[in-house]
């Protein structure tokens, strides 16, 4: 019997933990058991510094030795370490590896109008041929470009330039690395090379020597030397949280779809090839980074993003009772775009909620249960109009949906991306990213064979829900009122 002790860092924009796996196996084919343990899990949140939306990675560090400390304390020999968290966002070091300027976050206004201007001077069509990743105005490519054009005394003393997971990765080994799924989603990477673009770096101001060819996952650039004189294996594993919910993502087939429900909702499906062809550029479909030369081919969705924001405002803690009085709420009464731009970071989601509903001659949700029937139904509708679009790219039908993540946990939303998209749901694993950098870190160590087996043993050891499609009687008269919303020019809302 062999046993694997691995902890997994996964860090989401609302909340991160530190969790420990342990997978155990009889005999190489037997089957196996894999359990996680949440040893610290700790907030993350916008903080405004400076005039600027940043994060606080001093405080996340904080947070991730705590929790590794904790570990090692408890004697439990770790195997292995990987780290994983959102994408796009970056640090810049000096010669010195130390931090210059602040970790803007990706919601930060200081990219508006960047995309806009950098699409004219090089062509819309020409990022995309070159990246196959979806335009989104705080990718890093812009951010980059606010950077140093805002900011030249901040870049001017910068000799490295990492992603989020890279960076506390160099604080745990003193190695500097950049992983590939992550480093995708900068829509600075040549989709064919796998390399960084030169042409887009020298668009974004972005000198060559900051950033050295991406690695696949998987790789282990150092050591974390723990207080009580361990030497632990830092893996590279999928260090964006959305790859590795992927990995772990049980998908049964090939045109199975799947749904990692979070802060944000990324729906997609994995596939071998990938789609940058002008109809793929029209739907603004992403081709990000997935690990084993697969590509993961989805779109960007608000997500329970405007429900935490929603909920945050109104005060509301106990956010079960509000989505019991959701259901209350007489379907698709009240409808929005929920990708419209005015949505990435408003002064007040309520306000810009309602007021979208009022500009396109919508009934106005006025009480808490109305806000949330609004932003589920709505979320609802934008599924479906992702997977159609998705079916429509890999020419069948989506087989069925599997929804990830700790929103998989909202049984209500579930049973309505069900009924909306008219396919199979399954909801669970809740912790995928986590599970996804075990996984990773578990392949790394040839203690799994592939994804596939990984995906077995997931849906062997951890618990899904399983939702049938109902009928609403008067959907398509909904559905049209939907698609009119969604004639609006704007980046994420095509
Ligand atoms: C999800 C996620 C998405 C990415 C967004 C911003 O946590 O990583 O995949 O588009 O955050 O980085």
């Amino acid at each position: 019997m062999r046993t694997h002790h691995l902890a997994a860092i996964d860090l989401g924009a609302s909340s991160g933990r530190v969790m420990l796996a342990t997978f155990t196996r009889q005999e190489p084919d037997s089957a196996a058991t894999l359990t996680l343990k949440e040893i610290h899990r700790f907030p993350n949140n916008l903080t405004h510094t400076d005039g600027m939306d940043t994060w606080d990675l001093d405080d996340l560090e904080k947070h991730i030795l705590e929790g590794l400390n904790r570990l090692d304390a408890s004697g439990i020999p770790l195997d292995g370490i990987g780290i994983d968290t959102w994408g796009v966002d970056f640090v810049l070091l000096d010669e010195q590896g130390q931090r210059v300027g602040p970790a803007v976050a990706y919601r930060d206004s200081r990219t508006d109008g960047v995309m806009a201007r950098m699409e004219k001077q090089i062509g819309r069509h020409v990022i995309y041929q070159k990246t196959g990743i979806q335009f989104m105005p705080f990718n890093t490519l812009y951010q980059l470009r606010a950077l140093t054009e805002q900011q030249p005394e901040i870049a001017s003393k910068a000799a490295h330039l990492l992603m989020i997971p890279d960076y506390f990765l160099f604080r745990l080994t003193g190695q500097l690395n950049w992983e590939f799924t992550n480093a995708s989603t900068t829509q600075m990477l040549n989709i064919t090379t796998g390399d960084w673009d030169e042409d887009l770096l020298k668009l974004a101001g972005v000198p060559r020597r900051w950033l050295q060819k991406p690695t696949q996952p998987g790789n282990s650039p150092g050591l974390w030397h723990s207080p009580r004189g361990r030497s632990v294996p830092v893996f590279s594993v999928a260090t964006h949280d959305t790859a590795s919910a992927v990995v772990a993502a049980p998908l049964t087939s090939s045109h199975s779809a799947y749904l990692s429900s979070g802060t944000w909702s990324l729906m997609g499906i994995e596939s071998p090839k990938a789609f940058n062809h002008a109809g793929a550029l029209h739907d603004n479909v992403t081709n990000e980074g997935g690990i084993n030369d697969s590509f993961r081919v989805l779109r960007n969705i608000m997500g329970l993003w405007l429900f935490q924001r929603v909920c945050r405002e109104l005060n509301i803690q106990d956010l079960p009772s509000l989505i019991t009085l959701a259901k209350n709420v007489p379907p698709f009464t009240y409808l929005i775009n929920p990708n419209e731009d005015r949505f990435i970071n408003p002064p007040s989601m309520v306000s810009a909620i309602r007021e979208a509903c009022h500009q396109a001659g919508e009934a106005v949700p006025e009480s808490p249960a109305e806000l949330a029937r609004c932003i589920f139904d709505s979320l609802a509708m934008l599924y479906r109009k992702i997977a159609l679009q998705l079916a429509d790219l890999q020419g069948a039908p989506l087989e069925d949906i599997h929804i990830v993540g700790g929103g998989s946990q909202n049984q209500f939303l579930n049973q309505l991306c069900a009924d909306v998209c008219q396919v199979n749901v399954s909801a669970g694993p809740v912790e995928a990213s986590t599970l996804g950098n075990i996984g990773c870190q578990l392949m790394a160590l040839s203690a799994v064979k592939d994804t596939a087996e990984f995906r077995r043993i997931v849906a062997m050891n951890f618990e899904q829900h399983h939702y049938l499609p109902r009928i609403h009687a008067d959907f398509a008269i909904h559905w049209r009122r939907f698609e009119a919303l969604c004639h609006v020019n704007e980046e994420l809302a095509v």
